[in-house]
């Protein structure tokens, strides 16, 4: 089977009259382009060279960090040794009559193997290592009152053994795996409960880790996280998506309140930066009308700037507090499904509460206006629930992982910096190989080589700030949407086939090496089609999913109404 590529066409979600007047409809688009104005203004990047020099145009800039990362649940295992409770993650895995096809167990065993992992970080010559701490295992049930002695220990040696190999650490506070029991006693990201949790939690890891470390993202892709993720782990049949903006909005309030500690009570001694990861699909107007941009700017701030736009200005944008407040009041919801902040909570916000923002970037997207507003809705787990408050958006992206395509880092880039003018982190950006080339990655080199030399060029032409690149991912893992064997992403060749684990170095990683040497970013042509090897491709992302959670009743469900 191959499916591989897979397209999400959202359009209409919802039942609006049949035929909407035509005046409605521009009344409509009138609106949207009222309250995007509404918005502070973007800067406009300042061009610095009309055409950059041969020999400047692929130079590596200076201080511009390298590295590759991996996050504990996708990498770790040892999911209940030396003293780890299990996560949200774990816990439905070890439920009566479920097998697991893709059981992260034992993972890639990066657990035991870290050491090994990070020696060939440091063959690939890279700067800097992002991975992240596992909540469960430093605080087992969740609250700073339960210590787990070895699990300090571990990041401990974790952290020391970056630092001795020449990087520096990019810890990620939460990547999708707080404790279960902590999910179970505060409901999880869709209470309030959280917030404060996660602030002793940060609080702890600031403390505890704090010396050495001075690159915090607080909690990674939580737009992705309040939509697709709470399939995996929702284990009673029932995942709300109605409380996707409570979500949202609790970690915004967790991030903000963590970002305040961190900037009171250790910046003045750690000197270090505090962040937040966001998704980005980038979109491309479908065409030049003005109309496909106001779809495609919608977009984006719906998906991104619901998440970025509080954070550095100190509320939702204005378009997404219209159109969501809008549908639930057409939809005499009663209730406001985007939350508001208290007076107060906006005042903290507003003077910026981020130093960077992290940004995993893939693929993009088409977005084109769609007035008729008559057609199926289709939503995906990509852009998630929050595409059906936006059916006048015909939102089509690929979730092809193996498709290069440099404009997506350029448009990706240019569209954070003139909206938020906070220096950026490309927090991942991978390779994920359908074709199962194995070691013989060629096509990986060509895709991390058409991905930095735009990032450099941009960030050079456009006076853009970026302060570091991680590739997804060191070493092969387990992927959400992939199991381990789908869809490859690694630098390294981990032999899951086997089942031995041992770890391979791919070809591709010539190239980060060559980079090293030469001070710049080589180009790496993208090889024929023909002669990359045709291999099956095992699973299709949703056909995985589904057999991860397959016994769960609500994947079932969801995925009827879904896929
Ligand atoms: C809208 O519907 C009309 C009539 O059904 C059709 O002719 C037109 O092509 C449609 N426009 C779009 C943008 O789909
Ligand atoms: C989505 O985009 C792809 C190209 O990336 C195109 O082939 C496909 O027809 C589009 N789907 C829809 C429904 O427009
Ligand atoms: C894995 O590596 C070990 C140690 O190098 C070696 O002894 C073993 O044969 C390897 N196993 C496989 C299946 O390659
Ligand atoms: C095609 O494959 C052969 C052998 O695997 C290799 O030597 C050659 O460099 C490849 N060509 C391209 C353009 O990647
Ligand atoms: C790396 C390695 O040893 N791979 C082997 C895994 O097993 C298959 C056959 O089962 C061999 O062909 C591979 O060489």
């Amino acid at each position: 089977m191959n499916c591989a590529v897979i397209l999400l066409f959202f359009l209409l979600a919802r039942q609006s009259p049949a035929c909407a007047h035509a005046n409605t409809e521009d009344e409509l688009l009138q609106h949207l382009r009222t309250f995007l104005a509404a918005s502070p203004p973007k800067t406009t990047s300042t061009r610095r060279y009309g055409r950059l020099s041969e020999a400047d145009q692929d130079t590596w800039p200076s201080g511009l960090l390298i590295g590759a990362g991996v996050s504990a649940c996708q990498a770790e295992g040892a999911y209940n040794l030396y003293g780890k409770a299990e996560s949200i993650l774990d816990h439905p895995q070890h439920m009566p009559g479920f097998v697991s096809p893709f059981s992260t167990d034992v993972a890639a065993d990066h657990y035991h193997r870290f050491r090994e992992d990070l020696a060939f970080a440091k063959q690939m010559k890279f700067t800097s290592h992002r991975f992240s701490i596992s909540w469960s295992r430093v605080l087992p049930t969740g609250g700073v009152d339960n210590v787990n002695q070895e699990g300090v220990e571990f990041y401990t040696d974790y952290i020391n053994e970056i630092i001795n190999n020449g990087m520096e650490p990019m810890v990620t506070m939460l990547h999708f795996d707080q404790p279960y029991t902590l999910e179970k006693a505060t409901g999880g990201w869709d209470s309030p409960a959280m917030i404060d949790k996660y602030v002793d939690y940060a609080d702890f890891l600031f403390k505890t880790f704090g010396d050495k470390v001075k690159y915090w993202t607080t909690l990674n892709e939580p737009n992705m996280y309040c939509s697709y993720f709470r399939i995996i782990t929702a284990e009673n049949g029932q995942v709300d998506y109605s409380k996707f903006y409570q979500c949202i909005h609790n970690i915004i309030l967790a991030h903000m309140k963590s970002y305040k500690l961190y900037e009171k009570k250790y910046r003045p001694t750690q000197n270090g930066m505090v962040g937040i990861s966001t998704l980005m699909l980038p979109p491309t107007p479908e065409t030049k009308t003005q109309e496909d941009q106001v779809a495609a700017e919608v977009f984006n701030q719906v998906y991104v700037g619901t998440l970025i736009h509080p954070i550095v200005f100190g509320d939702y944008p204005p378009v997404v507090r219209y159109l969501i407040d809008k549908r639930d009041a057409d939809d005499g919801l009663g209730r406001q499904r985007l939350p508001a902040f208290t007076p107060e909570e906006k005042l903290i916000l507003a003077e910026g509460v981020t130093d960077f923002i992290a940004l995993n970037v893939y693929g993009g997207c088409t977005a084109s206006y769609n007035r008729n507003k008559t057609a199926v809705s289709a939503a995906g787990i990509l852009p998630g629930p929050s595409v059906e408050d936006i059916p006048f958006a015909n939102i089509n992206c690929s979730a092809d992982f193996s498709k290069i395509d440099s404009s997506v880092m350029h448009n990706a880039l240019i569209w954070m910096w003139n909206e938020y003018h906070v220096p950026i982190i490309i927090s991942e950006n991978g390779y994920g190989d359908s074709k199962h080339a194995g070691v013989n990655d060629a096509a990986r080199a060509a895709y991390h080589s058409a991905n930095l030399l735009s990032l450099v060029r941009t960030m050079k032409v456009y006076d853009v700030k970026v302060l570091a690149y991680y590739a997804w991912s060191l070493i092969d893992l387990f992927e959400f949407s992939s199991g381990y064997e789908g869809r490859p992403f690694g630098l390294v060749h981990v032999d899951y086939h086997n089942g031995s684990l041992n770890r391979t170095l791919k070809d591709s990683s010539k190239f980060f090496i060559r980079l090293h040497e030469t001070g710049r970013v080589p180009f790496i042509p993208e090889p024929e089609p023909d002669n990359v090897s045709a291999g099956n491709a095992l699973f299709a992302s949703h056909e995985v999913l589904a057999l991860v959670c397959g016994q769960l009743l609500v994947c079932g469900s969801w995925f009827q109404k879904h896929l």
